[in-house]
């Protein structure tokens, strides 16, 4: 029997280097689509996969331009889509709307249309995210809390929830949203607070830096770890029907927690380091996130193993372990 295909939008990214490991231990062929300036520098611009490029096949493309997007699905023709790719850090997208308007809401729209077009029968996943519950009405939030998106990132992540849906009803496209809450990891970007965190107290410990400045240290987020995520997204493809579901851990801790947690690791008080400034903060903030996935748990087996503590110290040390390596 031939092997299934998989394409990955955003395969250079956090979530995307883990789903394609995942998918190549399945059995998949596994291909990604890959910006131009990143195949010219991998070094850097494709670290997570670095170990991987010799067992996926990668294609460069644009994905806000549907010229390079055909291209690609004529040429792999798969049997499932999973769309990662998108501006994805939310504070820019206040800095820059229009890009994130641009590449998130044209990005989904011609990965999905040339599935639609070119690919009948490819089953599509949509990066969903808790930013589009925003200012929740509900807590803990699940699959029938209503979206108010609180950034243009947020607001983004709701036109291609919608999108979508309307694919799904009206072509018939096999085409899902994992509404998916805040998953981190070694790999996660530096700019993400988590890793931003992980990667300063290590620094602090090594004499590379001094202190730590951050926005507002009270918001609260429900934090998982992207390994586990990354597992459900290839399960809400593989359901009879496609339905939509929430990820997430059920438990919310502050930016504060991670802080105090994360300088513990290594034997420092964060109240010495860590600094507020104003320029962190955010237009308008989400402050509390709490996902309730029972609807995964029941009808997925979702599971999430890497406790909160667990998270913390796993990043705290890669990153502690990475920036001793460097400097030997
Ligand atoms: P990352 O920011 O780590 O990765 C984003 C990926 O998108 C990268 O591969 C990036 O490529 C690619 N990309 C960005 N812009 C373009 C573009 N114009 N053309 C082609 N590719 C582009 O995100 P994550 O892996 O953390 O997240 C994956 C998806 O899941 C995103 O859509 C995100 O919004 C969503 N999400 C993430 C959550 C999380 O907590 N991590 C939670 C819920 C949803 P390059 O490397 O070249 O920049
Ligand atoms: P988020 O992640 O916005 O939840 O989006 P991020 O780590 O950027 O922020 C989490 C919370 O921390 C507060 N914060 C800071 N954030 C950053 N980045 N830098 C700081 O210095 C800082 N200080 C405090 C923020 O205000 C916020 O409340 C992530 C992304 O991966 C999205 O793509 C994804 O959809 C959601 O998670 C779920």
């Amino acid at each position: 029997m031939s092997r299934k295909k998989a394409l990955i939008t955003g395969i250079t990214g956090q979530d995307g280097s883990y789903l394609s490991e995942y998918l190549l231990k399945r059995g998949y062929e596994v291909h990604g689509i890959v910006r131009r300036a990143a195949i010219e520098d991998p070094a850097n611009r494709m670290s997570r996969i670095g170990h991987l490029l010799g067992e996926i096949h990668i294609h460069s493309g644009q994905i806000e331009n549907y010229a390079s997007i055909y291209q690609v699905m004529t040429t792999v023709r798969p049997d499932e889509c999973y769309h990662l790719a998108a501006q994805s850090f939310v504070y820019e997208s206040f800095e820059d709307a229009f890009s994130t308007l641009n590449v998130n809401i044209f990005g989904t729209l011609n990965t999905l249309t040339a599935v639609r077009e070119l690919a009948p029968g490819c089953r599509f996943y949509f990066a969903g995210t808790s930013e589009m519950f925003g200012k929740v009405s509900e807590s803990p939030q699940d699959e029938s809390t209503p979206f108010h998106p609180r950034s243009p990132y947020g607001i983004s992540k709701v036109a291609g929830f919608h999108m979508a849906q309307n694919f799904r009803e009206v072509y018939g496209v096999f085409a899902v949203s994992g509404i998916l809450f805040n998953h981190e990891s070694p790999r996660r970007g530096y700019e993400f607070v988590t890793r931003k965190i992980s990667s300063h107290a290590a620094k602090i410990k090594l004499g590379l830096a001094d202190e730590l400045v951050l926005g507002n240290l009270d918001a609260r987020r429900d934090w998982g770890h992207s390994r586990e995520y990354v597992r459900m997204m290839h399960a809400m493809l593989n359901q009879d029907s496609p339905e939509d579901f929430v990820i997430a851990t059920g438990e919310t801790h502050t930016v504060r927690e991670f802080c105090e947690l994360a300088f513990a690791e290594l034997g420092l008080d964060w109240e010495k380091y860590v600094r507020v400034d104003e320029r962190f903060m955010r237009p308008s903030e989400v402050e509390l996130l709490v996902g309730d996935a029972s609807k995964a748990r029941e009808k997925l087996g979702w599971l999430s193993e890497t406790t909160f503590r667990g998270l913390v110290s796993e990043m705290v040390r890669s990153d502690y372990e990475l920036l001793k390596q460097s400097l030997a």
